[in-house]
């Protein structure tokens, strides 16, 4: 069943990612934005949703979905899809190759700490890059199968991670990146936590973290990790979520955690000062 659910986002993923691409060409109109002045959401991030959401109608009409532009609708079969239509929407924006179209599909409750990640797929149009992977079955870049890197020490981890469009909340990932820079050969902030993670599964960077990701973000790329053998764990013993997110080799993951801890990166986002998460501005 898993494989046949890859399949479909395997074809959807495509089918969004020509469509993507294709506006691409033209002028991007921004439609709108969402929790702050520089969370921007395009025309084509919503058409991109319209049509994914329609064919999962055709395909898989009792499954759920769950769509970062607010298409919600709720699970008779225990599946639901979590989709993100373009992840990476600035570099879209500004026409940067390095974004995405993430579909997973996930049973149970679909919330990050509760669901089971089934199918996930992340594709990159600009690269035609298909990151592909179904529960049991290994994951995959087009035809060839993934396996992360086998772990360097620490200070030669190369270190991808993001930003959040909070400034207050930037400022504060930045005062915590600064302490750990010296201690990591490099970060990379390439702007689009799917393809992030499946830079982890790929062996193409180390590590990833990141915090106050939405679930559509990662949904897709957590399976790409664990399924090329890497792990995926929250912080502070927080679950995976707006939280944070880290992937990678077990062992790094463990070290990782526990600098963070030693600094103090790893306290509630509520503690943050200034950073009013309010659920309405989900994105
Ligand atoms: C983006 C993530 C990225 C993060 C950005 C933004 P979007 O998602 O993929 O990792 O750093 O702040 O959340 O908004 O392009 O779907």
């Amino acid at each position: 069943m898993n494989e046949y659910l890859r399949e479909i986002a395997i074809k959807l993923a495509r089918e969004a990612g020509e469509l993507v691409f294709a506006r691409r060409e033209g002028q991007i109109e921004v439609a709108g934005t969402k929790s702050s002045d520089v969370d921007v959401v395009t025309k084509v991030d919503k058409e991109s949703e319209q049509l994914l959401f329609s064919r999962l109608e055709e395909l898989r009409p009792d499954d759920g979905f769950l769509g970062e532009e607010g298409r919600e609708k709720n699970s008779k079969s225990g599946l639901t899809w979590v989709v993100d239509p373009i992840d990476g929407t600035v570099n879209y924006l500004y026409n940067l190759p390095h974004y995405s179209v993430s579909i997973a599909v996930v049973s149970g409750d679909p919330r990050p700490e509760s669901w089971q990640v089934e199918a996930g797929v992340v594709y990159n149009p600009s690269t035609d890059e298909m990151f592909h992977a179904a529960r049991s079955s290994g994951a995959f870049l087009n035809d060839r199968r993934l396996e992360i890197a086998v772990p360097p020490p620490l200070h030669l981890a190369l270190l991808a991670t993001g930003f959040a469009y909070s400034s207050v909340m930037r400022e504060e990932q930045f005062r915590i990146l600064s302490q750990l820079i010296g201690q990591l050969r490099d970060i990379r902030r390439m702007g689009t936590a799917s393809l992030d993670l499946a830079a982890v599964a790929a062996g193409r960077v180390d590590l990833y973290f990141e915090r106050t990701l939405s679930p559509w973000d990662h949904a897709a790329g957590e399976l790409l990790v664990t399924e090329a053998g890497g792990s995926i764990s929250g912080i502070g013993g927080l679950p995976v979520g707006r939280e944070g997110i880290l992937a990678g080799h077990p062992d790094l993951v463990a070290e990782f955690v526990e600098k963070l801890s030693n600094i103090g990166g790893d306290r509630s986002l509520a503690e943050i000062p200034g950073w009013e998460f309010d659920s309405k501005d989900v994105k």
